[in-house]
């Protein structure tokens, strides 16, 4: 290192020179001295003050990555769901202890700015949250990593509840000002859309075609510390925001028309300004593609402009980095970076597919049909004309070698087109991808297999190497250390600390469920968590839970397939039974239900299906008889930080999809590891969870994925099961009674004859089989030494859910990106 480059000195790492640095900028960053600070201002002087603890170690990462051009991952995510930042940088700092004694020593709440945090809400769920693990994972693993996204002016929505119908907020995450980003004006890079495609002869005598763009954007990074756990490096997310290439248009600005000329502004600042809210069911919107595009072009150009070395030759691109695309929302990457080697270096075809074809591996999140992306030609020849002629041209070629392996099965290839005709001209992204890419994976075994099988099975045979499998993992130093500091300290207690980069650790409490006193304390913990999570219920809703039951906690975006109706009727039946005195109150365990749930804004039928949850847990709350024994709980807005307090407190996770759903699931590995016994389908990961742990701790039922397939094939009649079983029947007439909507039989109607005629997802199929495994809960948890070995045993054989794993999956099955240690 050359002297002028040396990095500033690191801050002094003792408790005055915490407060020292922290002061300084509490005076010099907020301009206010400590007595006049408020809780925001201290907030913002903390996290600057923690951030610049980490500052020579991000230097140094992006000094020596510079010097040695280590072959690196770029994590392509239209979603990055980080939660709050604070906590993780102080742990992966090491600087918890002293902070926490700094600020103490000066009458200040450590706790108290914590949550002075808003966390950022950059995403809808499993998928956004899968890509801050793995960011997380890759940096403590020292693997050289990107993240490449979207900086949301408005993350997801601020649920709300009135009268118990979800009311949406907008999310003005940026509003106290935002501590832990870098922006980068200086680094904008532009962005084209529309305009038309031309020929023209090049300076070599051949005839080629460019883009020539109807309009333009600044893309402006932000730049985000990735630290991994105390090993010194920090990686970085780089977010793009949108800002218009012109502020105001001076010649419309001069002719008086104010308005017109800040309308441009508006309509570029606009493709950063919100996150769809869409969970898994895209809505095919321009400015949707707009985004994605816009994300896309601009990580590409800073990536081969700016990150790669001067004079590098493309050609090795291969050897120097994986785009991983998360799901199909960045695949619009893959014609754009065959533009560049083709329009903009001039470059052959051929060439430029064999680079192309070599940097992308493709990540599928889904298995509804209906979540895969689709981009009718007329809306992306509109926007990218030049994208959809390569698109096409890709597809030719692919077409083409179909047809030589397939001479006489035209319809195969047909099937196979990356353009689908029907019902529009539309470009099937997912296609593109597994076209394209090196390989294709799911996220679970199930995932994989039906992915191999079904989905893209024309695919898979075709290309039968491309398919792998990773299952999902999950960051244990959020979902666990910082998450349940009271479980991790009695881990850590039992077997060293090593548990916290090293997952697998945790078989060495295999011994412990059999350790009565391991076992009490275990129990002490559970309860010390639920009164954690009932004083933050309490605060910040005024609900009250009795942590004397147990936790049912059924958490993630409400949506059909996963089947809250399922849950909801699990809990309208006891109602029934109790409330027709058919079942004495004394002999039903007590149980609080939790559900945390957001459904996209115009999902009508998962708004109501939220508002009958509500109109439920009133009626229940509010009954005296079941005081203190049956209360549903259900706070708006879950979101990362609420699931940081209450999955740590549940006894009971419920992961109850119809088989052959849920791609994965990530919340079902986060309860597992806090010591919560599973009742779930076999579906996502749960099959493994069930592998794993074994059968004895782990509550199954349902229909099996090809068993769903045989009935629904043979013609599915839900309103059979409505009439041949008593306690559904109740509990449906229950509901269409009114009785949870004081007598107006209209309100919950919609989802008690979806329920009845159409059922897409077989809740009532699987309803017997679902109250039987609950009776096999109840009876579990009255043993409460059986429950906690159980409970203890989730915790010892759920370490192959971390994502440090599923990142060695993913080095050595696709990126063969190898760690790169610190010097
Ligand atoms: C979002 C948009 C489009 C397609 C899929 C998603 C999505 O969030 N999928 C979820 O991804 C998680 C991470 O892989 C899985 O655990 C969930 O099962 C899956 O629904």
């Amino acid at each position: 290192m050359t002297e002028n480059s040396t990095p500033i000195a690191t801050r002094e790492r003792t408790v005055d020179g915490f407060v020292r640095e922290f002061l300084r900028e509490l005076n010099f960053g907020q301009g206010v001295d400590l007595s006049r600070a408020s809780v925001n201002d201290q907030y913002l002087a903390m996290a600057r003050t923690v951030r610049h603890y980490l500052m020579v170690r991000w230097l140094e990462t992006l000094r020596r990555q510079g010097e040695l051009q280590a072959k690196s991952v770029a994590y392509l995510s239209a979603e990055f769901l980080l939660g709050r930042q604070l906590d993780n940088a102080l742990l992966a700092s090491g600087l918890e202890d002293i902070v926490e004694e700094g600020l103490s020593s000066l009458g200040i709440d450590l706790a108290t700015l914590r949550d002075a945090e808003v966390e950022p809400g950059l995403g809808n769920g499993g998928l956004g949250r899968l890509a801050a693990c793995f960011i997380d994972s890759l940096a403590t693993m020292n693997v050289p990593c990107i993240g490449y996204g979207i900086r949301y002016e408005y993350g997801i929505f601020q649920q709300t509840f009135v009268d118990g119908w979800q009311v949406e907020k907008p999310d003005d995450w940026l509003a106290l000002g935002s501590p832990w980003e870098f922006p980068h004006p200086e680094a904008a890079v532009r962005v084209n859309f529309g305009g038309s495609v031309e020929q023209y002869q090049a300076d070599d005598g051949v005839v080629r075609r460019r883009w020539v763009p109807g309009w333009s954007v600044l893309a402006v990074p932000y730049n985000y510390m990735v630290p991994g756990f105390e090993n010194g490096r920090v990686n970085t997310l780089r977010l793009w925001s949108a800002q218009a290439t012109h502020a105001f248009d001076l010649a419309i600005f001069n002719s008086g028309d104010y308005a017109e000329a800040v309308r441009a502004q508006t309509f570029a600042e606009n493709i950063t300004k919100v996150l769809y809210p869409e969970d898994s069911t895209p809505q095919g919107k321009e400015l949707r593609l707009q985004q994605q595009y816009f994300f896309v072009a601009a990580s590409l150009k800073n990536f081969i402009d700016e990150v790669l070395p001067e004079g590098f030759d493309l050609h090795n691109l291969p050897d120097r980095i994986n785009f991983q695309l998360n799901d199909t929302h960045p695949v619009i990457a893959i014609p754009e970076l065959m533009r560049i080697l083709v329009d903009e270096k001039g470059w052959d075809w051929d060439d430029a597919w064999s680079v192309t074809s070599k940097c992308f591996a493709y990540t599928c999140h889904t298995l509804l049909p209906e979540a895969l992306e689709v981009w009718p030609v007329d809306l992306l020849g509109r926007l990218l004309p030049r994208h959809l002629e390569i698109i096409y041209r890709i597809n030719d070629a692919f077409l083409a070698e179909l047809r030589q392996e397939y001479p006489d099965d035209e319809l195969r290839v047909r099937r196979m087109s990356i353009i689908a005709e029907y019902p529009v001209r539309a470009v099937r992204m997912a296609y593109l991808a597994t076209v394209a890419g090196t390989k294709v994976n799911g996220v679970a075994e199930l995932h994989s297999q039906l992915l191999r099988d079904k989905v893209l099975n024309d695919f898979s045979e075709y290309y039968p190497d491309k398919f792998t499998n990773v299952t999902n993992g999950v960051t244990p130093r959020r979902f666990v250390r910082l998450a349940n500091p009271a479980l991790s300290g009695l881990i850590t207690e039992a077997i060293g600390d090593g548990w916290v980069t090293d997952l697998d650790k945790l078989s060495g409490l295999e011994p412990l469920a059999e350790d009565a006193e391991f076992r009490r304390r275990f129990r002490e913990i559970k309860l010390h968590n639920k009164h954690r999570i009932a004083d933050v219920l309490a605060t910040r809703d005024g609900t009250v839970v009795n942590p004397d039951t147990m936790f049912d906690v059924m958490v993630k975006r409400l949506h059909e397939y996963k089947r809250q109706t399922l849950k909801l009727l699990h809990i309208v039946s006891l109602y029934e039974q109790v409330t027709s005195g058919r079942l004495d109150i004394g002999s039903v365990t007590p149980r609080t239900f939790a559900f945390g749930a957001k459904a996209a804004p115009g999902y009508l039928l998962a708004k109501q299906i939220i508002g009958l949850i509500n109109a439920v847990g009133r009626t229940i709350n509010e009954d005296p008889a079941l005081e203190g024994r049956l209360s549903v709980v259900f706070p708006a807005n879950y979101n990362v930080t609420l699931a940081e307090t209450l999955i740590p407190a549940a006894d009971l996770s419920e992961q109850i999809s119809l088989a052959g759903k849920e791609a994965s699931g990530t919340g079902n590995m986060k309860f597992m590891l806090n010591g919560a016994l599973t009742i779930g389908t076999d579906d996502g990961a749960n099959v493994e969870i069930r592998r794993l742990v074994g059968d004895e701790h782990f509550f199954l039922f349902g229909l099996t994925e090809p068993e769903v397939e045989q009935l629904v094939d043979r013609g599915y009649h839900p309103s059979a099961y409505y009439e041949t079983n008593a306690s559904l029947r109740r509990a449906l007439d229950l509901i269409a009674s009114g009785a949870f909507s004081n007598g107006d039989r209209a309100v919950f109607e919609p989802i008690v004859s979806n329920l009845l005629h159409e059922d897409r997802f077989l809740a009532l199929a699987d309803f017997q089989a679902y109250i039987d495994a609950q009776a096999r809960v109840d009876a579990a948890y009255a043993d409460p030494e059986q429950w906690t070995r159980s409970a203890v045993l989730n915790v010892a054989r759920g370490g192959f859910f971390s994502s440090d794993r599923s990142m060695r999956d993913y080095i050595d099955r696709i990126w063969h990106t190898p760690p790169v240690p610190p010097a």
